[in-house]
């Protein structure tokens, strides 16, 4: 008998509904104390209420019973939506306590389910990068490795790992049975084919950075051009401070967006200017940090003012030009800036952010130009993480040793437990279940309810 455990698996906070999920087998139990179902249909939805230990109400909620080994852990487990109150979460996981039931660690249901069989190591982790996942491609991604698309090929790798190895032990057990040159060069040829592979697929790890993590754009200018007007309009609500006195902003202002493909942290920052105001000398110093690592950046101008060449000292020479675009702001006043002044590889974008005007250009700018950093292209449609990208490693490290034994055809034997080690650093990339350590590691980064 299995701990049976419980956690809410959704966001706490307020919400329409939240999630309690429960695994084991004091399930069953729960459905007949608490809905007062002791035979539930499994995957069948029930409106019950909820009734405590002594028998109050909790709330109203739906919930789903699924079998012993038709669930997602292996288990009998249980769903339960209430409203997403979490006063009334907190009644109804209290009162599951009271029984013998205990919290769940995190990832404590996919590990459940790998122990089970029901899905392996690579599916495993493939669950917590599709709930983590910073861009479409990479959601989408995390979802074809969920569905055994990076398994798939591991076995493929396993089995003509296993085909090598099966020639060369025939040729160590029947010696008289010469492999002959061109043999032996077919088992090369074959060797050389699985490292080719293997290789690719590792390549697939390098592009996870431009999968994998937030975008950062800044908004940059001088003071007064109208940058925290502009991230108001974005954001879609009052998030930063707008005045008519210059130095308005100090401190930098984030806000996590979304655009299209990606996750952004849009930053407003401190308008640029020498200054000795200590705090909005600070701020300046702020906005200057904020342009390292930056994927794009704004440059905010007031186009009823000269144009203001001192705004491109701060932009210096190690910031790519293609990441930086011009915002020409408050078009609805007279035109004094001349543009031809302005470097000639930075794009320009004609808005009034105090009339709303143009905002969904800027939107499209700043879109075009990260998708056209992100290279995330590869022939294979897997995701890669740095495990299993140190198991490809190690494992073509054994294959390499195994090519060159053939290649020098003096110990088969050798070669068969090069190949054989190889074969066991692929298997872990799907999983060992006994490698108690590594999956507790792993699954410690998993988020609790998963
Ligand atoms: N006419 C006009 N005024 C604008 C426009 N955008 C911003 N403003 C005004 O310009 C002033 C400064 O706007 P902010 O958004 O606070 O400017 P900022 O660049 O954040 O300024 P600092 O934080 O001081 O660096 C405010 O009075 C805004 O209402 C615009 O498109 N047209
Ligand atoms: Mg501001």
């Amino acid at each position: 008998m299995t701990d049976t455990i419980v956690a809410i698996a959704t966001p706490p906070g307020e919400s329409a509904l939240a999630i309690l999920r429960l695994s084991g087998d004091l399930c069953s139990k729960i459905t007949s104390k608490c809905f007062s179902v002791p035979s539930p249909t499994p995957r069948h939805s029930y409106v019950s209420e909820y009734r405590d230990l002594c028998g109050e109400c909790l709330d109203q909620v739906v919930w789903c019973f699924y079998a012993h080994g038709k669930s997602y852990t292996g288990e009998e487990m249980l769903e339960i939506s209430c409203h997403g109150n979490q006063f009334v979460l907190k009644a109804i996981m209290d009162d599951l306590l009271a029984y013998d039931i205990r919290s769940a660690e995190p990832g404590e249901f996919t590990k459940r389910a790998f122990l089970s069989e029901k899905i392996d190591l690579a599916q495993a982790e493939a669950v917590a990068q599709l709930i983590s996942a910073q861009s479409t491609r990479e959601a989408r991604l995390s979802k074809r490795n969920l569905e055994g698309n990076l398994s798939e090929k591991i076995s493929l790798i396993q089995q003509n790992i296993l085909n090598l190895i099966s020639k060369i032990e025939a040729f160590i057990d029947f010696p008289e049975d010469d492999l002959g040159e061109s043999k032996s060069d077919l088992l090369i040829s074959e060797t050389t084919d699985i490292e080719n592979f293997i290789e690719t697929l590792a390549t697939a790890y390098h592009r996870n950075s431009s999968l994998s993590s937030k975008r950062k754009v800044v908004l940059i200018g001088c003071p007064n051009a109208g940058k925290s007007t502009l991230f108001n309009c974005i954001v879609g609500y009052d998030r930063s401070i707008i005045s008519a006195t210059p130095g308005t902003t100090r401190d930098y202002v984030s806000q996590e967006i979304i655009i299209n493909d990606f996750k952004i942290d849009l930053i407003d920052t401190a308008g640029l200017r020498d200054t000795i105001e200590k705090i909005e000398s600070a701020g300046v110093q702020n906005t200057i940090n904020q342009l390292e690592n930056a994927d794009v950046i704004f440059i905010v101008v007031d186009v009823s003012l000269p144009y203001p060449s001192s705004i491109f000292q701060y932009t210096h020479n190690n910031i790519e030009s293609n990441k930086i675009i011009i915002i020409e702001n408050k078009n609805d006043l007279n035109r004094e800036i001349s543009n031809q002044d302005y470097p000639e590889s930075f794009q320009v974008v004609n808005i009034s952010a105090k009339k709303n005007r143009g905002i969904n250009d800027v939107i499209d700018v700043c879109d075009k130009c990260i998708q056209s950093q992100s290279h995330s292209d590869h022939c294979f449609d897997v995701l890669i993480n740095l495990r299993q990208f140190d198991c490809l490693s190690s494992a073509n490290e054994s294959i390499k040793k195994a090519k060159n034994i053939l290649s020098d055809c003096d110990d088969y034997l050798l070669a068969s437990i090069e190949l054989n080690e190889a074969l066991s650093h692929i298997g872990e990339i799907i999983g060992h279940a006994d490698n108690e350590e590594m999956l507790d590691k792993l699954f410690k980064n998993f988020c609790i309810g998963k």
